[in-house]
């Protein structure tokens, strides 16, 4: 179903239209609302009236994470706090996460790039969706939450971490959308599966994102659950999930262009791409009011594909993402600079902030080693002391990167010390086709 054809199924030339004239708007907005934005476009000499159009965009200078952590906690917004009525967040490198700021109107336009995301999958007021994302500050929970109601439908906000509780209210409860991370999902069918229970359930598809997942892993959780599954892509910075979906021909995700415009860069040089090419995906927020970024770099590696897709849809398609142009890793879900890890060592009287992390998936479930260097200092042969440092390394990490990694110490130096670039991160997980 194409929840609003108008926009969705839009011929380009009008879209365009669309877009220039937003996107003049926007500008205004920021420069006049924000002081951060206006400075960073009187430096490169840039009046709102110097754009046109679209075709001015790469004029504009780009926003990126460093300008979300200078401007921390609320200093990118571009009205008052007052017209603000939600904060989500998601972590940052180091320390400061990155906080985006919602007006009513900015849910509003978040839930329906959500409905539109999930009409897409076929879910309508008939359904019951059971949305397994994480409530709070991520923006799976409450992003999938408004979506879903804003069709109709009926929601069951089950948030994460009971697996058990969960199969019992998917069955009991008669749930036939799913919504939660890939590898979660994988990780209920096991559970299914060692319960026998597979039979039991209704549901007809799941709606899959916050992390990369290949082709193969979707028809994985296709044949296990005989259920349709939908990729959804989005960013805590451009508002959450919904920013962009796949629809039953799965030839990338359709992204709501005349809300977020997409454009492709080359991440060493800034260049903006032609069309079709390979890079860093770049987003610009056209309606938003509380926080419009204004040339996102998402970091995301990926490409666009401009053709009209079978569903109908004219909207651009985001190709399977190829990794991403900085070091952050999703882990369960959960994003995590190395960075992180370093900050949180540094807080450990006992080890050095020399470490390794090795990362897996064990089970369709992800895992995390995090291997750290006793300070010659406090070795020792006392078991019981180095299992104790062990758990305040372990608690450290917790409260930093909210995952629970498994902690092996090492003796003094018996981590590589490099002279040039130490590396700290071994990924063995199969994520990108
Ligand atoms: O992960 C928002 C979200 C929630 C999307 C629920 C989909 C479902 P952040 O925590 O800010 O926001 O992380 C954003 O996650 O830049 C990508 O690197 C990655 N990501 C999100 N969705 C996908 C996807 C949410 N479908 C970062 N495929 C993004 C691959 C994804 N990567």
């Amino acid at each position: 179903m194409i929840w609003n054809p108008s926009k969705e199924c839009m011929d380009r030339d009008t879209l365009h239209e669309l877009q220039s004239a937003r996107l003049r708007k926007i500008v205004e907005h920021v420069y006049y609302g924000n002081e951060y934005y206006r400075n960073k476009m009187q430096e490169v000499g840039l009046e709102p009236t110097d754009i046109n159009g679209i075709e001015d965009l790469s004029k504009l200078p780009f926003t990126t994470y460093e300008d979300l952590r200078a401007t921390y906690p609320f200093g990118m917004r571009s009205v008052p706090l007052s017209q603000c009525v939600r904060l989500q967040s998601s972590s940052g490198t180091t320390g400061k996460p990155k906080i985006a700021l919602y007006t009513r109107k900015d849910i509003d336009i978040w839930s329906e790039g959500v409905a539109r995301s999930m009409a897409m999958a076929g879910v309508t007021n008939e359904d019951i969706v059971l949305v397994s994302y994480g409530y709070g500050l991520f923006t799976g929970g409450l992003g999938a939450h408004y979506g879903a109601e804003k069709l109709g439908a009926l929601v069951i906000p089950m948030g994460t971490g009971n697996t058990k509780k969960l199969i019992d209210m998917l069955i009991d409860c008669k749930a036939t959308v799913i919504c939660c991370t890939p590898s979660y999902l994988l990780h209920i069918a096991e559970e299914l599966e060692a319960q026998g229970r597979v039979g039991e359930i209704s549901l007809k598809c799941s709606i899959n994102g916050a992390e990369p997942w290949s082709d193969e892993m979707r028809q994985q959780i296709e044949k296990r659950l005989n259920i349709k599954a939908y990729d959804i892509y989005g960013l805590t910075e451009i508002s959450g999930p919904g920013v962009a979906t796949d629809c039953d021909f799965h030839k990338g995700l359709h992204i709501w262009e005349d809300h977020f415009l997409p454009e492709v860069i080359n991440p060493e040089t800034g260049e903006q791409l032609p069309e079709g090419s390979e890079g860093e995906l770049v987003i610009t927020c056209l309606t938003k009011e509380g926080q419009p970024l204004i040339r996102y770099r998402t970091r995301d590696i990926t490409r666009l594909e401009y053709e009209k897709c079978e569903c109908g849809r004219t909207m651009a398609r985001i190709q399977r993402f190829k990794g991403r142009s900085d070091d952050m890793l999703i882990i369960k879900g959960v994003n995590v600079f190395p960075s992180q890890v370093e900050a949180a060592l540094l807080n450990v009287d006992g080890v050095t902030p020399n470490y390794f992390m090795t990362v897996d998936r064990v089970d369709n479930s992800d895992t995390l080693e995090v291997a750290v260097e006793v300070e010659d200092r406090f070795f020792s042969d006392d078991m019981a002391e180095l299992e104790r440092l062990s758990q305040k390394v372990k608690a450290q990490l917790k409260s930093a990167i909210g995952l629970n990694a498994k902690i092996r110490l090492v003796e003094p130096n018996g981590l590589e010390h490099s002279q040039g670039k130490t590396v700290h991160v071994l990924d063995k997980r199969k994520l990108y086709d």
